[in-house]
């Protein structure tokens, strides 16, 4: 076989218009304006505005090539387009090879001997907005407030038409790979590949083959499978044909791949050939890890559990759900996918939740979740809408769904396919249901095909190895309870959109949360891409602009005075929100992490932006951390160190997600924010595996009283040996009323191979410690964090390329709490 990629250089024009203009593929339409400069950057100000013709209108992309000799020797020869996005028309030569409506389906035409000495290639594009909205005119489909309507029409991501965190900027073009393939005698159409293990641990993977041959005569096809193993050694198996529709090998000394935190991601890398005597027809190769991954559901004294078991080993799922990372994919690189899957890694993070209103993601993002130990709950690309409920559309859906679980069912990371985001709640909670009207009964119907049916169905038959869940959040009984707290999974907003506070939290005890968060400005440096000066202020038309969930802003100052002082400065404010998002989110988490014997994970709404906006979001557009992630660092830590405060009770508890006992020492204090303790004591103790351990719970009411309780604060310390691993500060009253001093901020910094040491100490409490270099993004080892009294902490830094030990001195900027009013 040979292949010839057609990416790289083309040529575009608006139709209609004679200007051609030079285009990158795979890429868009909005890139290639903004790359030639015809268009304002959309991402900042309110330009995005000035840019919503470019969706409703049509556009023409063109290549001329030659084919490689290579490829013109093969028997046969396809035209194989890996996403158009998403109303194609493709012609080759002048001849239409045909119509497309999925941006999520790969496209291939066979065009054996319709090459001449030099083709032409085109692509015309119909805009995409100007299609839904005639639709939409036809046959009303609800669509989430903050989008254009009528996405729903098209196999489109639904989010490219707006959300409550992204821009109205549907993207168009050729958005994955293009090329021409040769192949003689035969292909591989489908190859599956799964594991088999006995009682013993003996592990086998076998390879389930589909051919399609052009030759009838198929005796002298053999397939070889190779398996490299991750230290390079070699197994390899060579059968003929005409004798296996499958091909297994067993495994030597089986290394299993783990999820971040339990254990090494061990990757083999295997590879399968269809060759005929000496010459390769075909080949494919996959990284794939040996373990199994369950999702356990059994009856229990509060229902059904929800949890992920990996290895035998039951899994809290510590993570977050993930949109695509940019308005437009194709500017998405390999290297920005890394620092963002290794931040979520570096956070301790073992889940990300593919979510339902994006993508099913590129190779690469799948590459590095089986690299970092990210388990992936993939959904089905359908979100918060009515989707029609016709033949063609279903089908349209089944042939997207088999693709793309024949595409991903290998991967060592993938735990769950799950049929959508949020539209059974939709059904049964928001009213979208009305049993008097026949058109929204068909509809109804059609959701339920499509999600109790069909795609099950696919999963059931494609990947059986795979869980399916019908929609998130879901009870598992279709139309029934689909948001409650005894089976299934649960999104809660009652905290952000329900306007209740944090403490709400402790209310709700689900079996898995996989959506819940609440919103923070990005970090200042990231509002001034957008921003100028005299728009930054909360309320500002920008601001607001970049502010999609409907009075977001207000919500955050809202909650921000229940917490905080009122900021001195619109810089102070947005740290204040960072905080206060950080601040919810540890709040939630530790109080699920402590009762992990019910709730079996906590995935946070959202870990990543697809442009520079207020949002749940963790990291921000361009992978900033917020100070959230810096919290789910030590939120989500493998040993989790947490004070569960109510009023002058305060209980410790160590909660493990080891396999295996840890010992360790708390010690703690209640002092006032000067740094005179009242009382304090230490407490050895032995934290239980993959459980929470309750260490010592004390009442205060007879020390703390209503004078001394804006002082007063309680200081708990988790050791191992002589090293401080966390340190927790609880207070008595609302932080916003602590009678703080300035803390006396000392930071004192050095430098060792390369790496930077900033040894940070106070006199008196500094709360939320921020570290920033001036005119350079570095990730410290930990931020915002509190420093109590007269200790100090030790934080850490790469030294930033090119830079000197003085330079980094003179570029720090420190502040806590106190200099925020
Ligand atoms: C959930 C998500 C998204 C949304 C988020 C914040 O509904 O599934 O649709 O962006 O909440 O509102």
């Amino acid at each position: 076989m040979h292949q010839q990629s057609l990416a790289g250089q083309w040529t575009f024009r608006q139709l209609d218009t004679n200007e051609w203009m030079p285009a990158t593929v795979p890429g868009g339409v909005h890139t290639d304006l903004l790359a030639l400069g015809k268009i304002p950057d959309p991402f900042i100000g309110d330009n995005e505005k000035q840019v919503q013709w470019i969706a409703n209108a049509d556009w023409e992309y063109k290549t001329t090539f030659k084919v490689s000799s290579d490829v013109l020797k093969e028997e046969k020869q396809f035209l194989v387009c890996d996403g158009l996005d998403t109303l194609a028309e493709v012609s080759l030569n002048g001849k239409l090879l045909g119509k497309t409506d999925n941006m999520y389906r790969q496209w291939t035409w066979g065009v054996t001997s319709a090459f001449k000495e030099t083709n032409e290639l085109s692509i015309i594009f119909r805009g995409p907005v100007a299609y839904v909205t005639a639709k939409q005119k036809e046959k009303y489909l609800r669509s989430p407030g903050e989008s254009i309507p009528g996405g729903g029409h098209l196999r489109k991501a639904p989010c490219h038409f707006g959300w409550d965190w992204g821009p109205m900027l549907p993207p168009i073009g050729v958005w994955k790979d293009i090329r021409i393939e040769g192949y003689t005698t035969a292909k591989i159409v489908d190859a599956h590949v799964r594991q088999y293990r006995d009682d013993d641990g003996v592990i086998a993977i076998g390879v389930d083959v589909k051919i399609g041959a052009f030759t009838l005569d198929l005796d002298t096809l053999s397939l070889t499978l190779t398996l490299i193993a991750p230290d390079g050694t070699e197994q390899t198996l060579k059968e003929n044909w005409a004798d296996r529709k499958s091909i297994g090998i067993v495994v030597d000394d089986p290394k299993l791949w783990w999820p971040n935190g339990y254990g090494e991601q061990n990757l083999y890398q295997l590879k399968l050939t269809l060759e005929t005597g000496t010459s390769v027809l075909d080949s494919r190769t996959y990284q794939i890890g040996l373990r199994t991954i369950e999702l356990k559901r059994e009856p229990d004294e509060w229902g059904e559990s929800f949890t992920f078991v990996v290895n035998g080993v039951p899994v809290f799922a510590k993570g977050s759900d993930w949109i695509p990372a940019d308005a437009f994919p194709t500017r998405i690189t390999d290297t920005h996918l890394e620092y963002l899957i290794k931040s979520a890694a570096d956070a301790h993070m073992n889940m990300l939740r593919v979510w339902g209103g994006g993508l099913y993601e590129s190779e690469s993002f799948y590459d590095l979740c089986d690299r970092y130990g990210l388990l992936v709950w993939q959904d089905f690309t359908f979100a918060c809408g009515i989707y029609p409920e016709d033949d063609a559309f279903a089908e349209n859906v089944r042939i997207e769904a088999i693709e793309n679980v024949r595409r991903l069912r290998h991967r060592a990371s993938l735990a769950l396919w799950c049929g959508n985001n949020e539209m059974e709640q939709g059904w049964v909670d928001w009213k979208w249901n009305d049993p008097q009207n026949v058109e929204v009964q068909n509809l109804k119907a059609g959701y339920d095909r499509m999600f109790h049916h069909l795609l099950p169905a696919v999963v059931a038959s494609e990947d059986p190895d795979t869980s399916y869940w019908p929609s998130s959040a879901s009870s598992g009984i279709p139309f029934s309870e689909p948001n409650g707290m005894q089976r299934g999974d649960m999104h809660y907003w009652d905290v952000w959109h329900g306007r209740k506070p944090f403490t709400a939290y402790r209310t709700t005890y689900p079996r898995f949360m996989s959506e819940f968060g609440f919103q923070a400005l990005p970090p200042y440096k990231t509002i001034q891409t957008y921003a100028a000066p005299e728009d930054q202020n909360m309320t500002s038309y920008i601001m607001e602009h970049h502010q999609r969930s409907g009075s977001g802003n207000g919500l955050m100052i809202g909650q921000m005075t229940d917490t905080f002082r009122m900021p001195k400065n619109f810089e102070s404010l947005v740290y204040l929100s960072m905080l206060l998002q950080a601040e919810g989110i540890r709040y939630g988490v530790e109080h699920w992490r402590r009762h992990r014997n019910r709730v079996s994970g906590t995935l946070i709404w959202q870990i990543n932006d697809c442009w520079q906006v207020a949002s749940w979001s963790s990291l921000d557009y361009f992978g900033r951390w917020k100070a959230l992630h810096y919290a789910a660092k030590r939120f989500y830590a493998p040993v989790l160190l947490s004070v569960e405060d109510d009023g002058t009770r305060m209980a410790i508890h160590v909660t493990s997600d080891l396999t295996s006992s840890w010992d360790g020492l708390v010690r703690w204090r209640l002092e006032d924010v000067a740094g005179n303790v009242i009382i304090s004591d230490e407490h050895r103790f032995t934290a239980d595996p993959l459980a929470d351990t309750p260490i010592q719970a004390f009442d205060f009411a007879d020390k703390v009283n209503d004078t001394n309780k804006r002082k007063v604060v309680f200081v708990a310390e988790l050791w191992k040996g002589d090293k401080k691993i966390e340190t927790s500060v609880s207070y008595f009253a609302p932080i916003k009323h602590l009678a703080l001093a300035d803390p006396k901020l000392k930071v004192n910094v050095s430098l060792k191979d390369n790496t930077l040491t900033f040894d940070v100490s106070v006199q008196s409490l500094a709360p939320f410690v921020e570290l920033a270099l001036d005119g350079v993004d570095v990730v410290f080892s930990d931020n915002y964090f509190d420093v109590p009294a007269g200790q100090s902490t030790k934080v850490t830094a790469p030294l930033p390329k090119g830079w000197t030990l003085e330079q980094v001195k003179k570029a720090l900027h420190v502040r806590s709490l106190i200099d925020s009013y």
